[in-house]
């Protein structure tokens, strides 16, 4: 016989009569344990309240648009087996049940244990101390969580930033949080990097001007309730607008969801897109980019209604020619612990990031590779005579500095490798700038930095920046501009070894040149052998834009410019 619970609106801060902006459940549902039940905003900041336990939803006693604080009633729920366990914030009465604290922790001080799947904001805290027109903006409360790692800077000195604007971007083991300026006004200081590592209190960035309050003076940071408060809107995924790995800009290929030709994520508008963290996650699971759905909640915030309606006309629009038809069948399951010991290992964030992308530009884009050699023997006795020269520079003088200028001379004579199909399928865009990314094998996983315009740059310049950026992808420090605008990529595995691969297209690139360990081959020269050095290039295209001929010729292109040092850096 099942039993009814009550769940009541758990701990949610110094917040009383918040609004319930969306009711996510209706009678008759069944939900699990962690499904969010209703959606609360604040003028702060809006939170999911999940469901307690598993159970069919037989009473609601909300409805969106009506106001509720700390114990009110939500929902009714049967329950099989009685519900024995305690709900992680604990049990508000005989068949209550508080519904667990708004998740995830980061936002929460003193409520249960934070759950991940929803998300509130950080509980006010002293975000902004004021002192002869400029203000300390400081990290808000965070709850339990310290030292929390900023993946992101949003801004930097000299920027005018709005009230509500995100300033840096926090994330924990269990959720990423931007935190906004508590006022509009100017950044005259940043005390912090990407990187960093931030508790509640510590200073963020000094602004200047502002429309807000100034705060009353006060020692800590969780005392009183300061009159700029900073809010958060968590996520219970990455913030991704921290990396930009492998093949993916601002506008990815087209990606097929349920046999619809949706287009792809576009993950830094996702990420700065207004809209609470069960919209945030419906539209992950639907695969839709809520950079591109309008807000008809308040303010523009984005309503669940909105991303289902964007479905509803995203499947009734015709599928773009670019895009690719049909469901692919799923990988089987196989439960591996039958077979032996397993553990399991937590995705890093960038490949998590980076694998929607592979994958997108693996089933959109036919790829093709076409392989070829490079005699390198005189780069090489070229690049060894100027290395000194290089170091006294600040340069380190590697075979991908001359690979990358080969590379622009190769685009500039093939200007069909410096496009991306047109989302029409029916033209090309040629690009007349020259970007060329390059990847970084980084603890975390693959990162791409671009370096930009370089046709104009000397070969020098492209070894230090070449080593700056890859520093900077190593220590975690590349700004989400580092990694966009490229044009094509280089993916150099040079320094480790094998001889050919077959790299995926950065889409929505149309080719990528893979480049091998260069090793001493015979070469027949009329009437005996010689030993040269050779590199192995590997370069897979899309086959819609470029076909198997004018990919030998660009190959051929690359390896004669490569051999002939002279050419190379006119
Ligand atoms: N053949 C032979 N030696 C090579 C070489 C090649 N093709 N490429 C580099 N080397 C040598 C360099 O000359 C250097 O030796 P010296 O110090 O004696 O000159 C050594 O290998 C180490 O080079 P490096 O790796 O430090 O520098 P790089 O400029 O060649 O590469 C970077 C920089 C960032 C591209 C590289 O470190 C890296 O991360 N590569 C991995 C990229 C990757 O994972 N790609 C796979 C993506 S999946 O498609």
């Amino acid at each position: 016989m099942p039993d009814r619970m009550e769940v009541c609106v758990p701990d949610i801060g110094d917040f009383t009569d918040v609004e319930i902006i969306d009711v996510l459940v209706k009678e008759g549902d069944e939900v699990a344990a962690e499904d969010p039940l209703i959606t609360l905003e604040t003028d702060k900041a809006s939170m999911d309240v999940p469901s307690p336990q598993a159970g069919k939803v037989v009473g609601l006693a909300v409805r969106k648009g009506g106001r509720v604080s700390e114990g009110d009633v939500i929902v009714t729920l049967e329950i099989e087996g009685g519900g024995s366990e305690e709900g992680p914030a604990g049990q508000s009465g005989e068949g209550k049940q508080q519904a667990p604290a708004p998740e995830p922790a980061p936002a929460e001080r003193e409520p249960a244990p934070a759950q991940a799947g929803s998300a509130p904001a950080p509980k006010p805290g002293r975000a902004a101390r004021q002192a002869q027109g400029r203000r300390e903006v400081a990290v808000p409360d965070i709850g339990d969580f310290q030292s929390v790692e900023i993946i992101e800077v949003h801004v930097q000195q000299g920027d005018t930033v709005a009230a509500e604007d995100p300033l840096i971007t926090l994330e924990s083991d269990k959720a990423a949080m931007d935190v906004p300026s508590p006022a509009a006004g100017k950044v005259v200081e940043l005390k912090v990097g990407k990187g960093d590592r931030v508790s509640e209190g510590d200073v963020v960035l000094i602004l200047e001007g502002g429309d807000a309050e100034p705060e009353g003076a006060g020692p800590a940071p969780t005392e009183g309730r300061p009159a700029a408060e900073a809010k958060a809107e968590p996520e219970d995924e990455p913030t991704e607008a921290a990396a930009a790995p492998a093949p993916g800009g601002d506008a990815g290929p087209a990606a097929t969801v349920a046999g619809a030709a949706l287009p792809a994520v576009g993950e830094f508008g996702f990420a700065s897109a207004h809209a609470g963290p069960s919209v945030r996650k419906l539209a992950r699971e639907l695969g839709v980019d809520l950079s591109r759905v309008r807000g008809s909640g308040v303010k523009g915030r984005i309503t669940h209604e909105d991303v289902k309606g964007w479905v509803k006309s995203a499947l009734g629009r015709p599928a773009p020619a670019a895009a690719v038809g049909g469901a692919l069948p799923a990988v089987p399951e196989v439960d591996f612990s039958k077979f032996g010991a397993t553990e399991l290992q937590p995705l890093s964030r960038v490949q998590r990031i980076a694998g929607p992308r592979l994958h997108a530009s693996w089933v959109n884009l036919p790829h093709v590779t076409q392989f070829d050699e490079a005699d390198i023997t005189e780069m090489e006795v070229t690049r060894k005579d100027l290395k000194e020269e290089a170091e006294r520079a600040g340069a380190r003088l590697t075979p991908l500095a001359f690979i990358l200028r080969a590379c622009v001379k190769a685009l500039t004579e093939f200007p069909q490798f410096n496009s991306s199909l047109h989302p029409d399928g029916q033209q090309l865009v040629v690009k007349k700038y020259y970007n060329i990314g390059f990847a970084v094998d980084t603890p975390g996983g693959l990162v791409v930095p671009v370096i930009k315009e370089l046709d104009g740059k000397t070969l020098l310049r492209v070894a230090r920046e070449l080593g700056e950026l890859s520093e900077k992808a190593r220590t975690g420090k590349l700004a989400a501009a580092d990694m966009q605008g490229g044009n094509f990529t280089v993916s150099s595995l040079g320094s480790l070894g094998g001889t050919y691969f077959t790299p995926i297209i950065n889409a929505p690139e149309v080719a990528i040149l893979g480049v091998s360990r260069a090793h001493l081959k015979p070469v027949w020269e009329k009437k005996k052998f010689v030993p040269r050095l050779t590199l192995p290039l590997s370069l897979s295209y899309d086959h819609r834009v470029i076909d198997g001929a004018l990919a030998v010729r660009f190959t051929r292109f690359l390896a004669d410019i490569l051999s002939d040092v002279d050419r190379l850096l006119a």
